[in-house]
């Protein structure tokens, strides 16, 4: 039998095992351990607090699942109050800043700590003896919001100061800095919210989703949001000697496991920091977080003092902000615009406005419940957001700016391009114009697609040949490529260098235009020999990829089967889910796309036909899975599409003949069974690992 003393080291030993992959995992960015036997420890950890609730302490990593939630946020008052920054929008504004600094300090050698401006929200942490005991908002500078229980759920605080080479910690500490949440994780949340139809809300930006996630009465929100967090300054410290520089003391931060940016320098001047903010301002689009400028802090903790603040707003800081990504303008109309697969996005044609640094006049809406969910109307004034070279978006509508008598906004039936219907199925988000092959719109990038390597591998048809193409009434479908004489090449190029008003040197005398032409038509030719699954892949069937090509063309054998085939059939192809079977069938059950096939076939396109291929195969072949909990990556109907894929049989309920169980969030009775038969349980990472390995 273990003994009480077994069971404490025990404890004691999870605790120290599972902090300390999490500060590798979330701090240093060096995993040391498998998701899965992080869970397995925890879990281990879980059942000995459990059993033995005096074992549980208050760094326990066990509590950053969140607890119960709480009525309202009891207010904090800030032992020393968190500061504000002061702005500096351009250079010369810099430039006054460390002339005030070197006038008051009556020296000119300036050296600066500088670092990125995240763009989150300020948060102060208390530690008592080490522990983390209480960590809140920073309100109004005086007293912010007790947040503590919310604070516990984010991985990369620290729930205990780790003792670093300066094995004296203090007996108080409190932190100051950003909680914020990385945009992979935004973007991967609001994947999922998008899947949920309507269950779960989207975020509307990286800023606002974290402090919505801190605000949140119920730490288990909290917990599921991907939130992170940076250090950037000291509040109350007692029983420790600070270091010299704000650098040294950032570094002293790092060693007792607080998250530091990598990018945090210290520079000499105005020059210096200049330097650092081009430096930084070229980086900003590639950085895993949204910032807004960066900061500088004279170094020298001594003279920081010397130089006191005005008001709440320190006279040895500034925030050096970048061009604003969001400005307010208004919506002129609201266009559909049809994409390759006759995907229908509503676009807000807006009044031109400068924002991220170039000049806006559309910006995306994305799909009908977004344009009702924000409730954008003609005439509205909305806020636009501009990052980098992410498409400009309507972030939301300044609704006591709305004028009389507008209406809201209905997707239109009939797609702008070719007029054909357009059509949202059941569970979908976007809608999408049903002309297919047939639509302008999607000619020249169904074509392209077409074309391309790994469907009908046309090599020489570059987009800019099938603009020009089109554009000058060669080919109206892609059968029509197959019906291109060499002369009509050499017209249409001659045509199109005319149009330009150039002629290439290459092509002066006419020979190697020749060479192009006949070349062309030739790999045209060539194409026409092709395989079943390159074909299905080459007609740009919504959702269909090359792997569920693959898998059609193996279970129906032949193409007439497969134009045939019901939902229901569909269905029973790996990989195939519910929308994707609408898809297939909707695309087979247009004429025109039939049309287009039928011509396709008749100018010679062909491939061998094979006997249906209808046994499961793969690395899960012969095992059986159980889903249970929600995923946040992919829906439950993606996952069981894809493990059956790799062969899995997917049951509803967990037996003895149950191989594996992947367990999602909130995961219920189904997990606890499975724990109770031994049975092997997968979070989603590992799933994620397992589909990414073998796909
Ligand atoms: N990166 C960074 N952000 N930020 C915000 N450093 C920083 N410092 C701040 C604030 C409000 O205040 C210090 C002056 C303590």
């Amino acid at each position: 039998m273990t003994s009480v003393a077994d069971t404490t080291a025990r404890a004691a030993e999870l605790r120290q095992r599972l902090t300390d992959a999490n500060y590798r995992y979330h701090v240093l960015d060096e995993p040391n351990i498998p998701d899965a036997d992080y869970d397995a420890l925890m879990r281990e950890l879980e059942g000995i607090e459990a059993a033995h609730p005096q074992l549980r302490t208050s760094d326990s990593p066990t509590l950053r699942v969140g607890a119960v939630p709480s009525r309202e946020f009891a207010t904090v008052r800030h032992a020393i109050p968190m500061l504000s920054l002061a702005n500096a929008f351009s250079e010369a504004e810099v430039e006054d800043f460390a002339r005030r600094i070197r006038e008051r300090l009556g020296r000119d050698d300036l050296r600066f700590s500088v670092e990125p401006k995240f763009d989150g929200l300020a948060i102060s942490l208390r530690y008592e003896n080490a522990v983390f005991v209480q960590g809140a908002t920073r309100g109004d500078g005086e007293s912010g919001e007790d947040v503590t229980a919310n604070l516990r759920t984010v991985k990369a605080i620290p729930l205990r100061l780790r003792s670093g080479k300066n094995e004296n910690v203090p007996r108080v500490l409190e932190v100051r800095g950003e909680v914020y949440m990385p945009r992979a994780g935004f973007e991967k949340y609001n994947e999922a919210a998008r899947a949920s139809g309507g269950k779960v809300k989207p975020l509307v930006n990286p800023r606002n989703a974290a402090a919505g996630s801190l605000r949140q009465l119920d730490p288990r929100i909290t917990a599921r949001r991907p939130l992170a967090f940076y250090a950037y300054a000291v509040g109350v410290v007692e029983g420790f000697e600070l270091p010299a520089t704000h650098s040294a003391m950032m570094r002293q931060l790092g060693e007792w496991g607080f998250p530091v940016s990598k990018l945090i320098d210290t520079k000499r001047g105005v020059a210096g920091c200049l330097d650092y903010f081009r430096r930084i301002g070229a980086q900003r689009d590639a950085l895993p977080f949204d910032i807004d400028g960066v900061v500088y802090k004279l170094d020298d903790l001594s003279a920081q003092a010397e130089l006191g603040f005005v008001g709440r707003t320190p006279r040895w800081a500034i925030a050096h902000k970048f061009p604003a990504q969001e400005q307010v303008t208004t919506v002129e109309a609201i266009d559909v615009q049809i994409g390759r697969t006759g995907a229908a996005t509503p676009t807000a044609r807006l009044k031109p406005v400068f924002v991220g640094g170039v000049t806006v006049t559309n910006a995306t809406l994305h799909n009908a419940d977004q344009v009702a969910r924000l409730d954008v109307r003609v005439g509205d004034t909305v806020i636009v957001r501009r990052a980098g070279d992410v498409i400009p978006e309507v972030v939301s509508v300044v609704m006591e700016k709305r004028p009389a008598r507008t209406h809201a906004w209905k997707m239109p039936a009939h797609c702008p391009v070719c007029g054909s219907a357009i059509v949202r199925d059941a569970g979908e988000v976007v809608a999408r114009c049903s002309g297919g092959l047939s639509c302008a719109a999607q000619i020249v990038q169904s074509i392209f697609h077409f074309a391309s390597r790994r469907a009908m591998d046309i090599e020489g048809l570059g987009e800019r040949y099938i603009e020009d193409l089109c554009e000058l009434g060669y080919v109206k479908s892609v059968a029509d490529l197959y019906r291109l004489s060499l002369d009509d090449l050499l017209e249409m190029k001659r045509r199109a260098d005319a149009r330009d008003g150039t002629t290439p040197e290459t092509v002066r005398n006419g020979k190697i235009a020749t060479k192009w032409a006949q070349n062309l038509i030739a790999a045209i030719a060539h194409s026409k020999a092709t395989t079943l699954d390159r074909f299905l892949y080459a007609l740009g069937i919504p959702d269909v990829g090359e792997a569920t090509a693959k898998g059609l063309a193996r279970h129906f054998g032949g193409l007439d089967a497969l134009m045939a085939a019901t939902a229901e059939e569909l269905m029973q192809v790996p990989d195939v889910g519910p929308i994707m079977a609408a898809h297939i069938a909707t695309f087979f059950g247009e004429p025109h796309n039939r049309r287009a096939i039928a011509q396709l076939r008749k100018t010679g396109v062909a491939w061998v036909e094979s006997e249906p291929q209808r046994e499961a195969q793969g690395p899960l072949l012969g095992k059986t899975g159980v889903l249970t909990g929600g995923l946040h990556s992919l829906t439950r109907e993606q996952a069981k599409a894809k493990l059956e894929a790799l062969g899995a049989k997917v049951a509803g309920s967990v037996s003895k003949k149950t191989s594996f169980v992947v367990a999602g969030s909130e995961a219920g009775s189904k997990l606890d069974k499975a724990r109770e038969l031994g049975v092997e349980v997968w979070d989603e990472a590992r799933l994620l690992e397992f589909l990414r390995a073998h796909e």
